[in-house]
């Protein structure tokens, strides 16, 4: 679709528009109505629903994860003297951070986007075909892995990208232990339930900088401090194989890694086929296809 073709729809989750922080409640359900029999048990949807993430601890075999770790190695090492876009680097350093739309670019990355067991739980929560949004891998290396600063996801795909409502989520697996202290990922629980529109507006090109240190698109601290004053801070680490699934709107970040174990994981970006993207309500341009699948 050419952006001249791209839907313009009411905005029903402003954001960046110059005026002040504005808490919104959410429009759209957590967990749609759906048939589907999937693997998810109605226990594990409550819990997902309640707390807006769900963690699956050593849902991925032995075998399995070293499959994935060695693609690791290799996209770590083709990335390293390589320049393509999808490679995103440290904001300080020429450290590799994320390697983008690996489901695209990498054989056994898209055979797990594709996996049955995954398809069917995000089927069961999202109540609809799926397709991927955006795909990545985030190398967090032992001493030198930096942090993610808050956010809500759904902010940035509905400022930047044009994602018309919150139908989508992440599967973040996790490819080598997490330990709370080598930078897992923090998830505030209920915070699904707000959308907590961000100061400032949205320079033009601002994926070129954000994907390395976001600034923009980031809630403020009054905010901040009021989610977690009502819902706490969870954090689901746990051995390589791991998973957790969680929706596009809950606020979450990790912190930076100073110790000697590495903490990569690969997430992928399930949308609903019913909430494809329209245009970017910044009014800008949309970002590139590595970074959110329009085709
Ligand atoms: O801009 C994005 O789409 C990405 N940025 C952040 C901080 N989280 C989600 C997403 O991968
Ligand atoms: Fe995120």
């Amino acid at each position: 679709m050419s952006a001249t073709e791209m839907r313009t729809i009411p905005d029903e989750y402003p954001s960046r528009t110059g005026a002040g922080v504005k808490w919104i409640p959410r429009k759209d359900p957590v967990v749609y109505p759906n048939d589907d029999q999937g693997p998810l048990t109605g226990e594990q949807l409550d819990f997902y629903r309640e707390n807006g993430y769900l963690f699956l601890e050593s849902l991925f075999p032995e075998e399995d994860i070293s499959r994935f770790r060695s693609e690791l190695r290799s996209i770590w090492e083709h990335s390293r003297n390589a320049r393509a876009p999808e490679i995103i680097r440290e904001p300080e350093s020429e450290e590799i951070r994320s390697v983008f739309a690996v489901h695209r670019d990498n054989d056994v990355f898209r055979g797990l986007s594709r996996h049955p067991l995954l398809v069917q739980a995000v089927r069961q929560i999202l109540g609809s075909d799926v397709y991927i949004h955006q795909s990545r891998i985030n190398f967090k290396p032992g001493f030198t892995g930096k942090e993610f600063y808050w956010h809500s996801d759904f902010e940035t795909w509905h400022v930047e990208d044009g994602m018309p409502r919150m139908r989508a989520l992440s599967c973040s697996l996790a490819l080598e232990d997490n330990y709370p202290f080598n930078g897992p990922l923090m998830v505030i629980p209920g915070s699904h339930r707000h959308y907590v529109s961000c100061p400032g507006t949205t320079p033009e090109g601002n994926y070129k900088s954000s994907l390395r240190r976001q600034i923009y698109g980031v809630p403020d601290h009054e905010s901040l401090t009021r989610l977690v004053q009502e819902g706490g801070i969870d954090m689901p680490a746990g051995k390589a194989g791991s998973l957790i699934l969680f929706d596009c709107n809950i606020m979450h970040g990790s912190n930076s890694n100073i110790t000697p174990l590495p903490r990569s994981n690969v997430f992928l970006v399930y949308n609903s086929t019913e909430n494809r993207l329209a245009a970017p309500f910044s009014g800008q341009a949309p970002r590139p296809e590595y970074i959110a699948a329009r085709s």
